[in-house]
């Protein structure tokens, strides 16, 4: 409630003018920028391997203390400002920081911020499924090997010709290789679901889905890992031998326990082509007629369920 007369209540006076001006300049440089806040970068960089190390930065401001927990476990791993850290594990990780001036606390949550590790493409050939949106000349893509190197690249979508059209292409991969998919969309809207349903399928030549999406705003990168040589709980403690190598005419696999065998094997060549493929009935299965093969280093990959181990091997 005020007292003033009506045409004097929204005026100031000069003093109060200078007042106001004095509290203004006072203050403005804490209102201008924040004093006290949260924020990190990380640097690493990625394969398909199941471990990676991070340099993390503290980009906070007004910090003197800091907590970070780097795997979204709750439990703090380090209270040094810009700790690095190697990641066992494949999977996304939260990264959470915490910092302190002494007085004040924040917490700052960053969800799946590291993802570590990549998918599984067994195989010789990946086939990429693209359906367009109503924009399709903001799509392009590009197919790269673990150097970086672009092995496919997209067309040029056009506008008009190419809406709402599904496009298919074939990626030759070889063996123990890590790739990567690039999708990148212009505009940062992706393909779906604003201007219509687009979506892009990974698939192996034989079938299995390896990504899909189509709501990755700028765009997404998919790592995919071919045959890189692992080792499975059923193969981890089955011992088994492999022997002669090198080989002449026959590859011998003997598993310990006769009753609990594979159930197929396939031999691949340095290009990742199948050379032979088998189901494994019985012991005699596992020996494994080379003769044919000429001279150089092969594969054959094992598979057990959803196991599988690759082991290298030399025709001489
Ligand atoms: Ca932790
Ligand atoms: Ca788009």
């Amino acid at each position: 409630m005020s007292y003033s007369r009506k045409s004097c209540r929204t005026l100031f006076t000069p003093q109060q003018y200078a007042r106001i001006y004095g509290v203004y300049q006072t203050s403005r440089s804490v209102m201008a920028c924040p004093s006290f806040s949260a924020d990190l970068t990380a640097a690493f960089t990625r394969d398909c391997s199941d471990s990676m190390n991070v340099d993390f930065t503290d980009n906070s401001i007004g910090a003197t203390s800091w907590e970070w927990d780097i795997d979204g476990d709750d439990i703090i791993d380090y209270t040094i400002q810009n700790p690095t850290h190697s990641y066992l594990g494949a999977g996304g990780y939260d990264v959470t920081l915490t910092i302190s001036n002494g007085s004040e606390s924040l917490t700052k949550v960053y969800q799946d911020y590291i993802i570590v590790g990549g998918e599984t493409a067994n195989t010789t050939q990946i086939i990429l499924t693209l359906f367009t949106d109503n924009w399709p000349a903001e799509t392009s893509w590009v197919f790269r090997d673990s150097a970086g190197t672009a092995l496919y690249t997209s067309p040029e979508y056009i506008e008009g010709d190419d809406d709402f059209t599904t496009f298919s292409e074939t990626f030759d991969i070889s063996t123990n290789e890590c790739y990567t998919f690039e999708i990148i969309d212009t505009y940062g809207d992706g393909i779906c679901c604003f201007s219509g349903n687009g979506s892009f399928t990974l698939t192996t030549l034989e079938g299995d889905i390896i990504a899909t999406g189509g709501n990755y705003g700028f765009g997404e990168i998919i790592y995919m890992a071919n045959a890189v040589l692992s080792v499975d709980d059923y193969f981890s403690s089955n011992n088994m031998t492999v022997y002669p190598n090198p080989t002449k005419n026959v590859l011998n696999i003997k598993f310990p326990n006769t009753n609990d065998l594979p159930d197929s094997y396939t031999v691949y060549n340095m290009l990742g082509q199948i050379m032979s493929s088998k189901k494994i009935n019985q012991v005699d299965d596992l020996s494994i007629q080379t003769n044919t093969l000429s001279n150089g280093v092969y594969y054959i990959a094992l598979t057990e369920k959803n196991s599988s181990i690759t082991i290298p091997f030399i025709k001489k």
